[in-house]
């Protein structure tokens, strides 16, 4: 009936249905709201139509306005003709038909319609905070008039999805249908019942208000998460409008604030997260026709801290992993921490007993390797060296069935070298997580130079599948995320040469946005870690920038939280880190012995010191074609290392700054302190050529 190319009117006898079609997720994006008017208006003049029905093709109702408009001057339809006063200006009821997701400016049309029902696997929900801004199409005004302030407030100001049979108990859905329920028809069925119904129920129509003190609490309670963030402030603002404000006013009043938030810093920021995460899955390398291999029955050999946390993350997903020690008693350790860990969620609310029976009976340890030999993906998690890993990959070469894959959590080795112990390289890649491998988001991927396009896309899905954000990096000593991260962590001791201490460093960076100061971090992960790695360096390199401030402390004994003692001083049974009298001590004792003149430090310089270290190391793995893409460094500093989300990631930050300013500071630094800041060959380039971090031309991935 109507041929708008991403909206269509369709007619089921006596009812109307408007049908999104958009693919993939039926975002707004160009033509849609106008398609939806366009189509309301033919339905309302149609005599033969008595109800509509607004439904997405494909998979899912509509996921939100399109993201990727905004902040470029997109044109809007001006506010009391968008397609949510259409829909409430509609004569004949229109009923919202949901499944996948109705996200955003897609559940806000839900909310404009006269009633809504879902399939019990569809999703809800509000998301724009995480992008920065916050629901601009009414759903500030809307969701509160339904479920009240206080859960309209939960929900904007986390941006949580709730599931189709929650939003039903909160009122926001009139109906969930049956498991297997056909939703066009059912749709359809809904409709004709509700047809000739007057006056219609509109969500506008309805008052709401707030507890006294509602509001202020809610500003205390985000205050944490929203350090240096304005959406999730305007957020509740726009909710306090609701309860405040008569139904357009309080529309006018969203739009205000919608309009500051739109192209915010914070906003630029979290929007280039959201794709970069979404790009980071691409390896535009291989064939297009690569498939992942669907795996049914992984194991991991090692029970330790990371193997128990690589089981947990399997087990936390539905699969049933196999796991496997050298000793009985390692691997009753190992599944002691696993109980340890899970009781500690259950303890803290985050995780009900039942679903920790549930995932523990998951995870099933196992005496030897043959109790393994049918599975088709072991990820080995032993000890972080070459001769103890070697011999494990060819028993595991040995005894799993061809065309298993095989893959290492390392942060450091060869993966080259470890692959060539094996018959099946190909099969062979480095899955690197982070700990603890049960929380941290990042899985990096490492390649080795033989292993197929399929193993390639099998561990990168593998990620995915357990809940993970996948990134690939090229086989280099510390592989993508760590190397990326070396010269900071170098850079914030070296810093303490010069005269700055530790708390101060950790200030600037928990100011910047990051949840822990990165030397708070290091004692929580211990200091004699870093030490190995410190000597292995100096071993292989006479050049290698020592530490020697670190050094000592490790030879004191300060090895962090585990010793009540590192960059800070603990109490016992207290993780609080207390600056410690004796550490300045050390730090000057050292710096003179050096004969380091001692100076103070502003905050930027701080900040910078650490942040360009690694931006120019960034470069050099750009250029060496050990990564796709700027934007992934950004997705694994977001995810490996607790970066600010809302200041984008490492190359994104840096653009803020501009190329040819880095450039200039660390040719600076290059003239005052040496070698170690000599500026990278495609810094120099980009500089010359002002062409932006993110846009770099990265050497084919090797
Ligand atoms: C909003 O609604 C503002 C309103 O208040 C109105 C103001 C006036 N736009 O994630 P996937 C793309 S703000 C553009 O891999 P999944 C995505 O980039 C919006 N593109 O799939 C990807 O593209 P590509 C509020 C979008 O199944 C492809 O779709 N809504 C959008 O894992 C597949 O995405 C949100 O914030 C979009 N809105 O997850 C929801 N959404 O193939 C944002 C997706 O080229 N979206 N794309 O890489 C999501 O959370 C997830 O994409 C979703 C699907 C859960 C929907």
């Amino acid at each position: 009936m109507s041929d708008s190319p991403v909206v269509r009117l369709e007619k089921d006898g006596d009812i109307g249905l408007i049908i999104i079609n958009y693919p993939p997720v039926n975002a707004l994006g160009p033509g849609v709201s106008e398609g939806i008017i366009e189509s309301l208006n033919t339905a309302n003049a149609d005599p033969s139509i008595k109800a509509l029905v607004l439904i997405g093709d494909g998979r899912s109702f509509i996921a939100g306005a399109d993201i990727r408009g905004f902040g470029t001057g997109r044109k809007h339809l001006p506010l009391g003709q968008r397609t949510y006063d259409a829909l409430d200006a509609s004569s004949k009821p229109v009923v919202a038909a949901i499944h996948g997701f109705a996200l955003g400016g897609g559940l806000e049309n839900a909310l404009a319609c006269h009633y809504r029902i879902a399939v019990p696997s569809a999703k809800l929900g509000l998301p724009e905070v995480l992008i920065g801004i916050l629901p601009g199409g009414g759903g500030t005004q809307r969701l509160p008039r339904i479920v009240g302030a206080q859960t309209a407030l939960d929900m904007i100001t986390s941006g949580r999805h709730v599931p189709a049979p929650e939003a039903a108990l909160l009122g926001i859905l009139d109906e969930v249908l049956p498991e297997g329920a056909d939703l066009r028809q059912s749709a359809v069925a809904f409709a004709r019942k509700i047809a000739g119904v007057t006056p219609l129920p509109r969500v506008r129509d309805k008052t709401v208000t707030a507890e006294p003190g509602v509001f202020e609490a809610m500003r205390k309670s985000v205050a944490r998460k929203a350090r240096n963030q304005k959406a999730p402030y305007h957020c509740i603002a726009a909710v306090e409008a609701a309860c405040n404000l008569p139904f357009d006013e309080g529309i006018r009043r969203e739009a205000e604030l919608f309009a500051e938030l739109e192209s915010s810093d914070e906003a630029k920021a979290l929007r280039h997260a959201f794709f970069a995460e979404r790009e980071v899955a691409k390896l535009p390398d291989l064939p297009r026709n690569v498939v992942a291999h669907e795996f049914t029955a992984p194991a991991v050999i090692g029970a330790g801290t990371m193997g128990g946390g690589i089981a947990m993350a399997f087990a936390d997903f539905g699969f049933d992993v196999k796991i496997l020690d050298a000793t009985p008693e390692a691997l009753d350790r190992g599944m002691e921490r696993i109980r340890s860990n899970y009781a500690t969620s259950v303890k803290r609310g985050s995780l009900g007993a039942d679903e920790m029976q549930r995932r523990l009976a998951r995870i099933h340890p196992v005496g030897g390797y043959t109790d393994i030999a049918d599975s088709d993906v072991v990820i080995e998690a032993v000890f972080e060296r070459m001769d103890v890993k070697k011999p494990i990959f060819e028993k595991l070469d040995d005894i799993l069935k061809p065309g298993a894959f095989l893959f290492s959590n390392t942060s450091a080795l060869d993966m080259d070298e470890l692959a060539s112990v094996t018959k099946r390289p190909e099969y062979v890649a480095g899955t690197h997580f982070f700990s603890p491998a049960n929380v941290m988001k990042l899985l990096e991927v490492v390649r080795p130079s033989k292993a197929s396009p399929e193993t390639l896309m099998t561990a990168m899905a593998l990620g995915r599948r357990i809940g993970k954000i996948s990134a690939m990096a090229g086989n280099t000593d510390g592989f993508v995320a760590n190397r990326s991260r070396a010269p900071f962590n170098s850079e914030m001791v070296i810093l303490l040469e010069e005269g700055c201490l530790p708390e101060q460093v950790d200030r600037v960076m928990v100011d910047f946005g990051y949840p822990m100061g990165p030397f708070a971090v290091g004692d929580l992960a211990g200091l004699d870690i870093g030490a190995e790695g410190r000597r292995r360096r100096a071993l292989a390199n006479p050049n290698y920038r020592k530490l020697p401030i670190a050094d000592k402390l490790v030879e004191l004994g300060r090895y962090g939280q585990k010793t009540n003692a590192g960059w800070y001083r603990y109490d016992k049974g207290d993780r609080t880190p207390r600056p410690d009298p004796e550490v300045a001590a050390i730090i000057a004792s050292v710096a003179a012995e050096l004969g380091v003149p001692q100076r103070s430090f502003t905050d930027t310089e701080i900040l910078h010191r650490l942040l360009f270290a690694s931006v120019n190391e960034a470069c050099r793995i750009l250029e060496e074609g050990k990564a796709y893409r700027a934007s992934d460094i950004d997705v694994m500093w977001l995810h490996g290392f607790g970066f600010p989300r809302y200041r984008g990631g490492l190359m994104f930050w840096a653009d803020g700054i501009g190329v040819k300013n880095v450039h200039a500071q660390i040719a600076a630094w290059h003239q005052r302190y040496g070698e170690r800041w000599a500026p990278s060959l495609l810094l120099r380039t980009l500089s010359e050529t002002g062409t932006p971090f993110l846009e770099a031309k990265p050497a084919p991935f090797v």
